[in-house]
């Protein structure tokens, strides 16, 4: 008889920004627990998604896109990066095969040269390439550097995730089960909440609203019917312009905003969500410290 060993450990995506990191994150956890935007950066936060089964348990780390520090807030991204990096037991390194090879990927493969955590090469979005440009691409990676695995997937459609699990698996050594098996993310709705409500702002927007707005979430509560969850949440804005762009003509974007997070907010928490949401001016927020303190990160 042969004893089951319960493996178990820690998984970090990167790639640059719109590669597909939160996409992958919810396929393979089958829920929607990272925001997927197609607008950079809307993952600023470290997101872990946990994916239990009978033979272990993969804790997801989903960080934000490698770029150059440019304020106080890309310093704190690029320590976390940093610190994921060498902490985690397989970097899933995500690439679009659709996009050539940017200054961007030139840019992790640097950062990960001095890196002993095996590194997968997980090229995504093949349903959008021909399979013959497929090898030349991966060749391109591979002159590169020296990759633990490659595995061409479509994050979208499901092809090959599972092949991706069966890696990652193969990759991981007994451990202990770090969250209970119901648990898919240990963030607080809070954050949840407040990254729905950000990804709406950016997708109606468009590219009049820099990815700089912030959401802060003041109160979730049970109202007194006992029902509904009323949720209060501040957009913080760096100029009056943007503030405007947000509340529209008579309020209507500002109504749209409200009306599509209510709806993603309800599905989340599981009961009616009466949601106000109110727009603040903070000049300069990002390089402010108390305010990032205030939003959650924590250097
Ligand atoms: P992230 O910035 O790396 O987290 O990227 P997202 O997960 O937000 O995805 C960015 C965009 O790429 C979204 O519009 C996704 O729908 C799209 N996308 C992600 N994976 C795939 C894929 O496998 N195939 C295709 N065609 N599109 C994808
Ligand atoms: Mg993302
Ligand atoms: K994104």
């Amino acid at each position: 008889m042969t004893e089951k060993v319960f493996k178990s450990g820690f998984v970090s995506l990167i790639g640059r920004p719109n590669v597909g990191k939160s996409t992958l994150l919810n396929q393979m956890l089958g829920q929607k627990v990272a925001i997927m935007s197609d607008k950079a950066q809307t993952t600023r936060n470290k997101i872990q998604g946990v994916y239990t089964e009978e033979r272990g348990q993969v804790v997801f780390i989903d960080t934000p896109g490698i770029h150059k520090p440019k304020h106080r807030l890309g310093d704190f991204m690029m320590k976390v990066v940093g610190t994921t990096f060498n902490e985690v037991d397989t970097i899933l390194f995500l690439v679009d095969a659709k996009e050539g090879m940017g200054r961007g990927d030139e840019f992790i493969m640097e950062r990960l040269a001095s890196v002993k955590t095996p590194v997968f090469l997980v090229v995504n979005k093949i349903d959008e390439v021909h399979p013959d440009e497929l090898l030349p691409f991966i060749d391109k990676y591979r002159s590169k550097f020296d990759f633990a695995e490659i595995i061409p997937i479509s994050a979208l459609q499901g092809n090959n995730v599972e092949t991706l699990k069966e890696q990652i698996f193969a990759n991981l050594e007994e451990g202990p089960q770090y969250y209970p098996s119901d648990q898919i993310t240990d963030h607080p709705e809070r954050f949840l909440i407040s990254e729905m409500i950000r990804e709406k702002v950016l997708h109606l927007t468009r590219d009049e609203v820099p990815h700089s707005i912030a959401v802060d979430i003041e109160q979730i509560k049970l109202r007194e019917d006992g029902e509904t969850v009323y949720v209060s949440a501040v957009v913080v804005v760096e100029r009056s312009s943007q503030k405007g762009i947000i509340i529209g003509k008579s309020g209507s974007m500002l109504k749209e905003i409200g009306k599509r997070s209510r709806e993603d907010i309800q599905a989340l928490l599981g009961s009616k969500v009466f949601l106000e949401l109110f727009v603040k001016v903070e000049k300069d927020w990002r390089n402010k410290a108390k305010y990032l303190k205030e939003f959650g990160y924590r250097a």
